[in-house]
């Protein structure tokens, strides 16, 4: 009885929570109510009805967001209709059925497939909206581009717009696995996948459809690209169709990924040799059987020869022979094989400079231009490395013209503080997609490359590998979600700009209002700047953990293994020399005017200085600076730019939900914390190697900070920490593990007053230890260490921040910090640092 009141009342709980609360599920389609001015305009302007012409359930889908929308954002029904009414409605259909029902209403001109036509016709005192698709998908687009402007209180009633995907491919690619985990995924668990089968409950893959065709894209690869051969067995043929289901109303299409060597550990032949005709066969025999299950399936993505995949070298074949097989098994189903340039030697002898992994897509792929059928398309990471924070555009997209080409452009943020840190990415894929490749002397944006328009192929575009999992609010981190945003808004059509994408996804995700606008904007389009700041500058790359988890900090990870990831810093100098003259003539494999830039110092630009040349540290830059000040300067910058945001942040209170400003507020203050631990750990790290100081001073030289080494310790021991640039002083010190508890006391000598303290310690994944300072006897902080964080050493991962503010403090006074060690989590401490409060 008390057991059902309890329910009873937990049910009215839930019915009763304010319909606006804000987990980030809705991401940025709330159709959260217009404010008052844009609602009465809007109000006039939007017809009172909805006329559908087609009974496709894509279209129904369209109709359907149209009526929530208006519904949402004005708070008014709107009526579906099944003749038009003279007196005004929102027509919605394909161009070939409003021209036939509606002749007047239609606009006049074509419209390719995916493409729309919004438009508005009055005809006496009524007015139409004309929502016209060049098929069902393009009208569900345009749907959604209608309640785009309407959400951003843009005039409805004189429209009169056409728009064209730009490209033929905007694909995402989830690197799911079959288990449910997801490869470098930080948004949760796979949306498809869960215990080695497909998830019962596919209603969150349905729904993230919806978000996909929100933003035009029509096709998603659910399986990762390290596959599972297991994928290709029958078995998995009824499951994969399933996921296709719950997408399909939405125009959006599955692909898988598949693993070359399947053949043999899947169809049990002798070999998966692509000349083989019974491997051929076999191809055939798995496509067909899909096929059959999913007519529509968009084709599959393979990554071969790479990172320990088999691939057709283990035969001596080519990647145009494998891509080929693979290929002409899709082909008389329409499917298209996306074939990974992503193919490098990760055993490269480090001692040789001429070796270079930047060299190895165009190394690879350049001599084969012209082999593939035309159903492949050659899948190239935008810069030739790895998804670095700054890196060139990849010659390789200059490198193909007879071969179809898609830029692959990373939205999950692997090298980008994996959704913990915030960075829109707009800004870096912006860089890429314009950059002018200078083809035969002729403007050649690599945009216009991968479309197609450039060497004139018939298939290309855009992959993103997504950040999407089973999380609340998809990513993780709220601001993510504007990163999944910008790859489909840009995916569509890569002429927009980073600010013009930022303020659309502010708009819908948090509101109108100018001053979140002017907040979160800036957040967005400062950040990746920022990032780099803190990370690495002048095309060092993201100075992190390489060989390990690839998140914290670790200047010399990337150096003296075969991974070819080197910045080679020693004492004199840092970079690689990537040029013709005496380097790895990796500037030579663009085309001649981008090669010439490149080739030397002082035309390269600062940004990828020591990308593609190795200086001295007293290199003067364009400024006038030197490189080792710009490396300290920016690391400062960037610290101090986190810093900033988080008081930004603060500036949305109660502009925006409570939910999301507290959410975004923690990962903002984390972040803080972890780019001072990225700032100390890269500026200590130089300063060592080149023994040139700061012009201002500041590295070596942290005011208020007592290390914990220097404390008085009971039960604590010193402990080194690896690398040791991860570590203020001398290293950390930690508390042994099964006990119960250690200190280490410090004796505060400043003047009395509100003082923050700041405890640096470190949080691993093996275990929640908990701290708690007294100050005099009095405790005045306590947490545990609790964060999932990817790595269970002391390292530039573990290492974290808790911050007690304004406490009291008088001269003599004793700063205690007590560790109790949970599992094999030591409750280590480095320092803690006393700051006036802010
Ligand atoms: O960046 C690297 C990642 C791998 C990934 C690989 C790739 C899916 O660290 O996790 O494997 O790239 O793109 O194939």
């Amino acid at each position: 009885m008390v057991k059902r009141t309890w329910c009873a009342i937990a049910a009215l709980l839930l019915i009763a929570a304010p319909a606006g609360a804000e987990n980030g599920h809705a991401a940025w389609l709330r159709y959260a109510p217009l404010p008052p001015a844009a609602a009465a305009r809007a109000g006039a302007e939007v017809p009172r009805a909805v006329y559908r012409l087609g009974a496709e359930v894509t279209l129904a889908r369209a109709e359907d967001e149209l009526r929530a929308g208006v519904q949402g954002m004005l708070g008014r029904p709107l009526e579906s209709v099944n003749a038009l009414p003279p007196t005004g409605a929102i027509v919605l259909g394909t161009l070939a059925s409003i021209r036939s029902s509606a002749p007047g209403l239609a606009p006049a001109g074509e419209l390719p497939k995916d493409a729309f036509w919004l438009r508005t016709v009055h005809q006496g005192n009524n007015s139409f909206t004309v929502i016209a698709g060049g098929d069902a998908r393009g009208a569900l687009y345009g749907a959604f581009a209608w309640l785009r402007r309407l959400s951003a209180g843009e005039e409805l009633g004189a429209l009169d717009a056409r728009e064209v995907p730009y490209a033929t491919v905007r694909w995402v690619n989830q690197w799911d696995n079959i288990d449910g985990s997801i490869e470098r995924g930080y948004g949760g668990r796979s949306l498809f996948w869960a215990n080695g089968k497909v998830r019962e409950d596919l209603s969150k893959a349905g729904e993230y459809a919806r978000l996909l065709a929100s933003l035009g894209i029509d096709a998603v690869a659910i399986t990762s690209v390290n596959a599972n051969p297991l994928f290709l067995t029958p078995d998995f043929v009824p499951q994969i169709a399933k996921v296709a289901d719950v997408m399909r109303p939405w125009g959006v299409r599955v692909a898988i990924a598949i693993d070359f060597g399947s053949p043999q550990s899947v169809g049990k032949l002798q070999t998966y040799d692509p000349a083989d005709p019974a491997v051929a066969a076999w191809w055939k025999s798995r496509a067909d059987a899909l096929y059959a299950a999913v007519p529509d399936m968009a084709g599959f993505v393979l990554k071969a020869d790479s990172e320990g995949r088999v691939g057709p070298s283990t035969y001596g074949r080519t990647h145009a022979d494998a891509a080929n097989v693979v290929a002409r098994a899709l082909k008389p189903h329409g499917g298209i094989l996306f074939y990974r340039g992503f193919v490098y030697d990760h055993h490269m002898d480090w001692r040789n400079l001429k070796n270079d992994r930047a060299r190895a897509a165009y190394d690879n792929f350049h001599p084969l231009d012209g082999q593939f059928d035309d159903n492949v398309v050659i899948q190239i990471k935008h810069g030739p490395i790895d998804f670095q924070v700054r890196e060139p555009a990849s010659p390789l997209f200059a490198g193909l013209e007879k071969t179809n080409e898609a830029i692959e452009l990373q939205i999950t943020q692997e090298y980008f503080g994996q959704a913990r840190h915030h960075v829109f990415l707009a800004p870096m894929w912006k860089e890429a997609l314009d950059f002018d490749m200078r083809a035969h002397d002729q403007p050649s944006p690599v945009k216009a490359i991968v479309a197609g328009r450039v060497f004139k192929r018939p298939l290309g575009g855009f992959v993103g590998v997504a950040n999407a999992g089973d999380a609340d609010n998809w990513t993780n981190n709220h601001l993510s979600q504007a990163n999944l945003y910008a790859f489909g808004r840009l995916a569509w059509n890569p002429d927009l700009t980073s600010a013009a994408i930022a303020a659309e996804w502010t708009n819908q995700t948090f509101g109108t209002d100018p001053e979140i606008g002017k907040i979160v904007n800036d957040l967005l389009l400062t950040s990746w700047r920022t990032f780099e700041n803190y990370t690495g500058p002048l095309g060092l790359q993201t100075l992190t953990d390489i060989v390990g988890n690839h998140y914290g900090v670790a200047v010399e990870a990337s150096e003296e293994n075969g991974w070819g990831q080197w910045h080679r810093a020693d004492k004199q100098g840092v970079g690689m020399d990537r040029s013709v003259a005496t380097g790895t003539g990796f500037a030579g494999q663009y085309p001649p005017a981008v090669a010439k830039m490149y080739e030397n110092v002082e035309s390269t630009p600062d940004d990828l200085l020591v990308f593609m040349h190795h200086v001295p540290y007293s290199q003067p830059l364009k400024s006038g600076k030197t490189v080792i000040q710009f490396i300290y300067d920016s690391h400062y910058e960037g610290a101090d730019a986190v810093a900033k945001y988080v008081e930004q942040w603060r500036g949305l209170r109660g502009l925006i939900d409570d939910e999301r400003y507290q959410a975004v507020l923690k990962q903002l203050d984390y972040q803080a914390g972890q780019a001072i631990v990225w700032r100390d750990a890269v500026t200590r790290w130089f300063h060592r190697a080149s023994g040139i100081s700061d012009d201002s001073g500041r590295v070596g030289a942290y005011p208020g900070r007592i290390e914990a080494e220097a404390a008085r310790l009971q039960g604590y021991q010193l402990v080194t920490v690896t690398p040791w640039e991860t570590a203020s002083g001398s290293g950390a010190v930690e508390c042994p593990a099964q006990t119960p508890s250690c200190t280490a006391t410090f004796k505060y000598t400043g003047q009395a007053g509100p003082r923050d303290i700041v405890v640096q310690y470190f949080d691993v994944s093996t275990g929640a230890a908990h701290y708690r300072v007294r100050v005099a006897g009095k405790v005045v902080g306590e947490w545990t260490a609790n964060d999932r964080i990817p790595t269970r050493k002391l390292d530039g991962s573990s290492s974290s921040r808790f911050v007690i503010a304004g406490v009291e403090l008088k001269p003599g006074d004793e700063i205690t910090v007590e560790g109790s060690p949970d599992a094999q989590e030591t409750a280590a401490l480095d320092y803690i640092e006393i700051r006036s409060p802010k």
